[in-house]
């Protein structure tokens, strides 16, 4: 147990990297959850015996801090009223689809700000109570925008990061919230605002510039106080290596096959994996491959198309509805389509260990991933990671950060559904060559730039920000 805490790095984030459980013998135990972000800040947190402030999910109280695989935790509590005000509402019912293009209708709720502005004081309370003296605080995402500012308030001596990672909108979008300066400014108690793309780093400033006044040039925003911020892009990337070692091991290459013959041995397979998101555009897509079926362009007996839907947000109304379009699709074009033993398209509602995630990859001949709008999206670039074999194709929407770096994938504007047909059919026709030249340059770009890189690039800069305050950080012993 750690109690007492006083950390030279302290990372905030809305989720802790680990879920509560119920261990053989009826108590109550936590397991690492693994994902991107704790893969590339776990090697500076060790270096520097930092902590991680989050909420484990769920709304158990009085939660001490404590060690897991020798990640020290601090869990936060949520009452019912604020996981439906802060989380539900405000986080994922206001931010997310007013910072996703407006892809749903955002809801404005008063009592919703309320509840955002609450949890965010507490998160920045608990930062506060356990940063040392000059200590580095890296706060993420949209959930906890306003902690930078309340942080600073309370403890002028740290030096702090903020990282968005989802879109930041463009000032036209941005403008609609009642509460965008309170927003604006709450980023700007952070020394480093750090976006996934440039353009969103560019909406920033001219949004402070415009609506709070400050004097900017180029992606330095200076204060009255005579304290700089900085906002810049830093694309996030996944553990490369790390996935491209799983994918060739015999466990996955075996499962691999079986899931092949268990299709029936296709000529081609398709693959989307998504969070069952309305802005990952999962309905368009499928109706795209099915709309290529009725009309010949492919056949059941030839293609193919697993789609991962993994559950998400299920107490947001718009997300239900969305299930439930997207469960009559898949109905009406296995139904029509589909014939005994060859479904059209394999829907798996559901969440699978990184093996079977692997495998799924190492499988898929055509990787579709054709969101409206997306901050950065992993599972393009873990899809290119596990080709070791330079072969596969990527459909990848041009609205997904990833369409910075992978231009060779097959790009596609997923409001244009006879385009998207279009590069379905061209990816799946393609010569072995043009797929492998596509594919080896991707590679490449993902294997020079992984989650480490991101990481230190981000940590790094934050540390040089003019006249930004704290002590610094330790590297990662193995770099
Ligand atoms: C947000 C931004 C940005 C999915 N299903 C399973 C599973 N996954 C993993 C994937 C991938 C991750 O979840 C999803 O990441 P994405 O980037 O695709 O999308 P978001 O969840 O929307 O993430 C996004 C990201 O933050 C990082 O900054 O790229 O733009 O929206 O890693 O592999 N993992 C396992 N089982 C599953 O069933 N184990």
């Amino acid at each position: 147990m750690v109690k007492n805490v006083s950390a030279d790095l302290v990372v905030v984030a809305n989720r802790l990297p680990v879920d509560r459980v119920e261990l053989p013998d009826g108590s109550k135990g936590w397991r690492t959850s693994p994902g991107g972000l704790v893969t590339a800040i776990e090697p500076v947190l060790r270096a520097n015996e930092g902590v991680w402030i989050g909420w484990p999910g769920g709304t158990e109280e009085h939660l001490e801090p404590f060690e897991q695989d020798g990640l020290h935790l601090v869990p936060m509590t949520m009452s019912q009223d604020e996981i439906e005000g802060h989380y539900e509402g405000f986080s994922n019912a206001t931010l997310w689809p007013l910072y996703h293009d407006l892809v749903a209708k955002p809801a404005f709720h008063r009592e919703w700000w309320e509840a955002y502005q609450r949890v965010n004081r507490r998160f920045a309370e608990k930062a506060a109570e356990v940063a040392a003296e000059g200590a580095t605080v890296w706060v993420h995402d949209y959930q906890l925008q306003l902690v930078p500012a309340m942080l600073r308030e309370l403890r002028p001596d740290l030096k702090i990061g903020f990282y968005l990672h989802i879109p930041f909108p463009p000032a036209e979008l941005f403008q609609q919230l009642p509460w965008r300066r309170q927003l604006l400014e709450g980023l700007l108690g952070a020394d480093l605002v750090g976006f996934q793309l440039s353009g969103a780093a560019q909406n920033f400033v001219r949004l402070v510039r415009q609506r709070v006044g400050h004097k900017t040039h180029r992606d330095l925003v200076y204060l009255p106080d005579g304290r700089t911020v900085r906002a810049a892009a830093y694309p996030i990337s996944i553990d490369a290596a790390g996935l491209e070692d799983l994918v060739q091991t015999e466990g996955v290459v075996k499962r691999s096959a079986e899931i092949r013959e268990a299709l029936g041995r296709p000529r081609k397979v398709f693959l989307g994996v998504d969070r069952l998101d309305y802005t990952k555009g999962i309905y368009a897509r499928l109706r795209a491959f099915g709309e290529l079926l009725t009309e010949g362009k492919l056949d059941v007996d030839d293609a193919v198309f697993i789609q991962v839907a993994v559950p998400s947000r299920e107490q947001v109304e718009q997300y239900r509805i969305l299930r439930d379009e997207i469960d009559r699709l898949v109905g009406r074009i296995n139904g029509d389509l589909g014939e005994i033993g060859r479904p059209a398209i394999h829907y798996l509602h559901s969440s699978y260990p990184r093996e079977e995630m692997a495998a799924l990859y190492r499988t898929a001949d055509v990787m579709v991933v054709t969101p409206y709008r997306d901050g950065m999206n992993l599972v393009a670039k873990e899809y290119v990671a596990c080709r070791c074999q330079d072969d596969g194709a990527l459909v990848l929407s041009e609205f997904a950060g990833a369409a910075e770096e992978l231009r060779q994938a097959w790009l596609v504007n997923p409001y244009d559904l006879n385009g998207m047909k279009q590069a379905l059919l061209d990816a799946y026709r393609a010569d072995e060559k043009e797929v492998t030249r596509r594919m080896k340059a991707m590679r490449k770009t993902i294997k020079q730039h992984d989650v480490a890189a991101w990481a230190a690039s981000f940590m790094t800069e934050l540390a040089d920000v003019p006249g930004s305050h704290g002590k610094t950080l330790r590297p990662p012993r193995d770099s």
